[in-house]
C-alpha cells in the first residue's frame, strides 16, 4: 500500500498564488513524488480539510472538508464530486475521523463545545459526543466529554477492530473503548509533564 501526498495551496500575503497556481488548489503527490502529481480543484478558500480516510469502504482515500459555515463535504478517493453528509454549526467540534463500529468505512467524531454564551448545541448538551457513520450523518450518541478533556488521539486499543478515543483530562489519560463514554479505561497518569505525542501501532 502506497501512501499519496495532499497538498493545498495556501499563499501568505502579500503573495497571492503558488508560482501561479491558484490558491485553493488541491495537489496529490501520488506514492509522495514530486513528478507523479495531479492538481484537482480550487475550492472556496471558507473549506479547510478535517481529515482524510476512507468513507466509503472502497480501500481508497477520501477527503473530509468543512466550510466555515459549517457544511462537510467529501471528494470520494479525492475527486472533486462531493457527497454533502449535512453540516453542524461551530459550537460543535470536529475532532477527527475514526474507524468505530468496524466496518471499515471511517466515521466522524464531534463533540458539542458551545461557544459563549451558548451552552448546549441544540438539544444535546455540553459535551455531547456524535459519531456519524461512514461519512453521512446517520448519528450515534457515545455519552458526554467536558471541556477539560482533551481528544488525543484514536486507535484500537484493545484490538477489536472498533476505534478506541484516547482523552486526557486533569487526572491522567482515559481511553473510551469502541468510543463509548460508558466503556472506558483508565491507565495510570505519567504526570503532567509527559504529552501525548501520538498514537501508533509498535508491535505485533
Ligand atoms: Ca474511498
Ligand atoms: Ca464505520
Ligand atoms: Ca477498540
Amino acid at each position: 500500500m502506497w501512501s499519496d501526498i495532499v497538498w493545498r495551496c495556501l499563499p501568505q500575503p502579500p503573495v497571492t498564488t503558488c508560482g501561479g497556481v491558484a490558491a485553493g488548489t488541491v495537489e496529490i503527490w501520488y506514492n509522495g513524488n514530486a513528478t507523479t502529481t495531479r492538481q484537482i480543484a480550487a475550492p472556496d478558500l471558507g473549506f479547510t480539510i478535517q481529515g482524510i480516510a476512507d468513507f466509503n469502504g472502497n480501500v481508497f482515500s477520501d477527503i473530509l472538508w468543512r466550510h466555515t459555515f459549517g457544511t462537510l463535504a467529501i471528494w470520494p478517493e479525492g475527486n472533486p464530486n462531493p457527497t454533502w453528509p449535512g453540516g453542524l454549526d461551530h459550537n460543535w467540534r470536529l475532532e477527527g475521523v475514526g474507524e468505530f463500529d468496524g466496518n471499515s468505512r471511517a466515521d466522524i467524531l464531534w463533540r458539542c463545545l458551545p461557544i459563549a454564551p451558548t451552552t448546549a448545541c441544540g438539544e444535546a448538551p455540553a459535551g455531547s459526543v456524535a459519531i456519524w457513520h461512514d461519512g453521512t450523518n446517520a448519528t450515534t450518541w457515545h455519552g458526554l466529554a467536558f471541556a477539560l478533556l482533551e481528544m488525543k488521539g484514536i486507535g484500537d486499543f484493545d484490538g477489536d477492530g472498533r476505534g478506541d478515543i484516547l482523552w486526557r483530562g486533569p487526572g491522567g489519560p482515559v481511553i473510551w473503548l469502541g468510543a463509548s463514554g460508558t466503556d472506558t479505561l483508565v491507565p495510570a497518569s505519567p504526570g503532567a509533564s509527559w504529552e501525548v505525542a501520538g498514537v501508533g501501532r509498535f508491535d505485533l
